[in-house]
């Protein structure tokens, strides 16, 4: 059973593209049929499912976006009936209600299917110990996870987030080779055992199974000279599943996206034209095995690149780049625009400073301002003051050279910047509230 999943990874494109193409045609005739506001939409847009013959028929389909969801509170777009939904999750978000998404017992197991087959991915095996610290309960994390490693075969530590002193109790005593979290729980992690006298690479911990959040290279490179751990990213979202959309392989040369469940695409975000492989934009997802909520080309505003050339460990599948920024997550200050991501790769290439970090933007007057708030090793924030500013000149002049704005940059104690046991908050936009 888990070797078949494994050689689903392998498929020829053609028979994969078939099998894309009738689960598409599937899909789109069933929302029409079951959801109302699929039908109105195609409607208005003038577009029958039968019109879906090619691939490349699909972008006459309307998108659908977060406040789609959020207009149909809680379970407007859901294609079955309440009976059939046997889990609901939720996520946040940072505005208003949260958005609700259901799941058959059917789209359980593609789920539990979707993680198996990235845990292998990344090389687990039912020989693997693994610390689960993705938080269990509404969010997809924990649980999402769980259902994989279980279908795996591993054996599971359901620690979920949180718990930090017996985070480390559990990872030292129970022998776990691998762990899940959120990438910035883990840089928690590695410090906190420090301060508790050991490190993380005396442990037996091989692998981490990171993502729901953004981290850059610098960051990964960071965590594994750190801990002497292999840092795999894994990507995904609610409205499509959870985790287990796609996820790094052994060469971590991209994620691969699990396409034959999630059909994606790279669209200009402004205009909505699909582009073609290779060049960046807004990935977009249309789940094609999904039951309760099966979203049609739903916007993620995740920014990203496909690529389609077989990977070095033999899949078949695309791979996406990491997500570095969404496109709603831009800053604009003084008239630049700026990724907090640009800043954290910035500010971890320099040596001296810590992987935790503040946004802190501000306006007076008609004025943006951003500071730029990095926690130093405890070497440099006890070394003299020349030493420090040397430190702020420095970071302070990358950024003027390479994004092209002048930030306040303030050097900060280690352990002063509020650490998140789940995604971490990098921006503190207070010109909302002015
Ligand atoms: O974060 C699902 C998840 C759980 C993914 C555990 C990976 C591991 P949401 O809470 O709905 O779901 O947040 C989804 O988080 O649109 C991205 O903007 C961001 N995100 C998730 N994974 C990554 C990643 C989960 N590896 C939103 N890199 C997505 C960058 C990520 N951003």
């Amino acid at each position: 059973m888990r070797e078949e999943l494994y050689l689903k990874d392998f498929l020829d494109r053609k028979s994969l593209e078939q099998l894309q193409l009738k689960r598409l045609q599937e899909t789109l005739a069933r929302v029409c049929e079951r959801v109302p506001f699929y039908r109105r939409s195609f409607e208005r847009h003038g577009v029958k499912p039968s019109d879906m013959r090619t691939l490349a028929d699909l972008d006459r389909f309307p998108f659908t976006v977060k406040n789609d969801l959020r207009d149909h509170y809680p379970y407007g777009l859901f294609a079955t009936e309440m009976n059939e939904v046997v889990r609901l999750h939720a996520s946040s978000g940072t505005t208003g209600k949260p958005i609700v998404v259901g799941y058959t017992k059917d789209d359980i197991d593609i789920w539990s299917e979707v993680m198996c087959r990235t845990f292998q991915c990344i090389g687990l095996t039912p020989h693997d110990v693994v610390q689960n610290a993705y938080g269990y309960g509404l969010f997809t994390g924990g649980l999402g996870a769980h259902y994989g490693l279980e279908r795996l075969g591993c054996t599971v530590i359901p620690m979920s987030g949180g718990q930090t002193e017996k985070q480390l109790l559990v990872l030292r005593d129970f022998g776990a080779t691998a762990i899940c979290s959120t990438p910035s729980y883990f840089v928690h992690l590695i410090e906190e055992a420090q301060k508790a006298g050991f490190s993380i690479g005396d442990t037996k911990l091989k692998r981490g199974v990171f993502g729901a959040e953004p981290w850059s290279e610098e960051m990964r490179q960071r965590i594994e000279r750190e801990s002497g751990i292999d840092a795999y990213d894994i990507y995904g979202l609610s409205e499509v599943i959870g985790p287990g959309v796609s996820s790094d392989c052994t060469a971590k040369a991209g994620l691969h996206i699990f396409e034959d469940h999630f059909y994606p695409e790279i669209i200009d975000p402004a205009t909505g034209e699909v582009l073609p492989p290779g060049t960046e934009g807004e990935l977009v997802f249309t789940m094609i095995t999904k039951r309760a909520l099966p979203l049609i080309r739903y916007r993620t505003r995740d920014i990203t690149t496909l690529h389609y050339e077989k990977c070095a460990c033999g899949r078949t599948l695309c791979r996406m780049d990491k997500v570095r920024r969404r496109s709603d997550d831009m800053l604009i200050i003084r008239g630049v625009n700026l990724f907090p991501s640009q800043i954290e790769s910035i500010l971890l290439e320099i040596e001296g400073t810590q992987p935790h970090y503040l946004l802190v933007v501000t306006r007076e007057g008609a004025m943006d301002d951003l500071e730029v708030r990095i926690e130093v090793t405890p070497e440099v924030f006890s070394d003299e003051i020349r030493k420090m500013e040397g430190l702020q000149r420095c970071i302070h002049d990358k950024i003027k050279q390479l994004i092209g704005l002048s930030a306040k940059v303030t050097l900060v104690e280690p352990g002063t910047i509020e650490r998140s046991v789940g995604k971490a908050k990098r921006v503190l936009d207070l010109r909302k509230k002015t």
